[in-house]
């Protein structure tokens, strides 16, 4: 299974570069050669529309691969730096295209697509985000009332390494989710096997309560280099959301104009662990939940984003690692929100694609 995708788009070049990964992409998920075809053909329409109109942006490419049910989906996000699009109805349209391309236009890019969405920048530019399923079932796994997921996650190592040291999982139980999102102390190789090895055990143990699942980290990491790392659970039944942090993993619950920074203990897993505390916090059908690593600057503001906060997930994390990306160190962002009204929403629950 392929890793996260992500390619600064600075010049013609990028558009091959981008194509070529999609198309890997899509076969190591088993897509059939018909959906291999959509995927490449949108995403050269997309990332070629960069090159056209701003010169400069992002490709944001991560599979997400369902934990039980058999589904999954290729989620892309293509941010671009440029001026914007003047009319974006008319760009809808098929066979528009402002600077002599294809002109296969944006209409093409959502038909091929099975979710698709655009969100304007303030600052210009444009932002399409779309995703692709191989035709798996992805209805198999609905939260409780009604709500439908819209999930993103992603690990994006420290520029010149090769692995991130950071990863995250997301598995269902039966009032909701529960989310893991850990990083290997330092980056490279070993805080990536730290990181792995907390995946691997959070899927053993994710019947259990947050305290306890720490715990279970805290036994599985002794003898590796250690790793800080969040849990949270959110329980779509009772309307809560627990949360049980250990060292800087950074959260943020998002309700309406109301924001919580989610609290963890100082400490280690698998090295010196104090004991582990949860959290409780209320969920509500429109929240949503922000976790990230400390490659991502915690003083960010979807302020600065207006109305991003109805966009999909996948979006919403493209605009925080746009902003307060850290090339320091390894970069990661988990995003949940459940939407009753179901706009743009997918049930989809992943785990890392390693
Ligand atoms: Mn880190």
């Amino acid at each position: 299974m392929s890793a996260v995708v992500f390619i600064e788009i600075e010049d013609k070049s990028r558009i091959s570069q981008c194509r070529r990964r999609a198309k890997v992409a899509a076969k190591e998920m088993g897509y059939s050669e018909v959906d291999r075809e959509r995927v490449s053909i949108a995403v050269t329409e997309a990332v070629s529309n960069v090159v056209r109109h701003a010169g400069r942006g992002f490709f944001l490419m991560q599979p997400m691969k369902l934990s039980e049910s058999g589904g999954d989906e290729l989620a892309v996000v293509v941010w671009d730096e440029g001026p914007g699009i003047a009319h974006i109805g008319q760009c809808m349209k098929d066979g528009y295209s402002t600077a002599g391309g294809q002109g296969i236009g944006l209409g093409a890019m959502k038909r091929l697509s099975d979710v698709f969405e655009l969100y304007l920048p303030q600052t210009g530019g444009l932002v399409v985000g779309m995703s692709f399923s191989g035709g798996g079932d992805l209805k198999s796994i609905q939260p409780p009332r009604d709500a439908l997921w819209d999930i993103f996650a992603t690990s994006l190592a420290k520029p010149g390494q090769s692995v991130s040291g950071d990863a995250w999982a997301i598995e269902s139980w039966d009032r909701g989710l529960k989310v893991l999102l850990v990083d290997g102390l330092g980056h490279g190789p070993k805080a990536h096997q730290a990181a792995t090895r907390a995946v691997d055990c959070f899927a053993t143990v994710r019947d259990l309560e947050g305290e306890s699942i720490m715990l279970a980290l805290n036994e599985a990491l002794k003898g590796t280099r250690g790793a800080v790392a969040a849990v949270a659970e959110v329980d779509n039944v009772a309307g809560s959301t627990r949360f049980t942090g250990m060292g800087n993993i950074f959260g943020r619950l998002i309700n309406g104009t109301e924001t919580s920074q989610l609290t963890s203990v100082s400490g280690t897993v698998g090295y010196n662990m104090r004991n582990p505390r949860s959290f409780e916090y209320p969920w509500f059908e429109d929240s949503m939940i922000i976790l990230h690593s400390d490659g991502v600057g915690s003083r960010w503001d979807l302020g600065k984003f207006p109305g991003i906060s109805y966009s999909r997930s996948s979006i919403i994390a493209g605009a925080l690692l746009r902003g307060y990306r850290k090339v320091s160190d390894d970069s990661s962002i988990v995003c949940i929100k459940s939407n009753s009204k179901g706009v743009g929403g997918r049930s989809t629950v992943s785990r890392n694609a390693t």
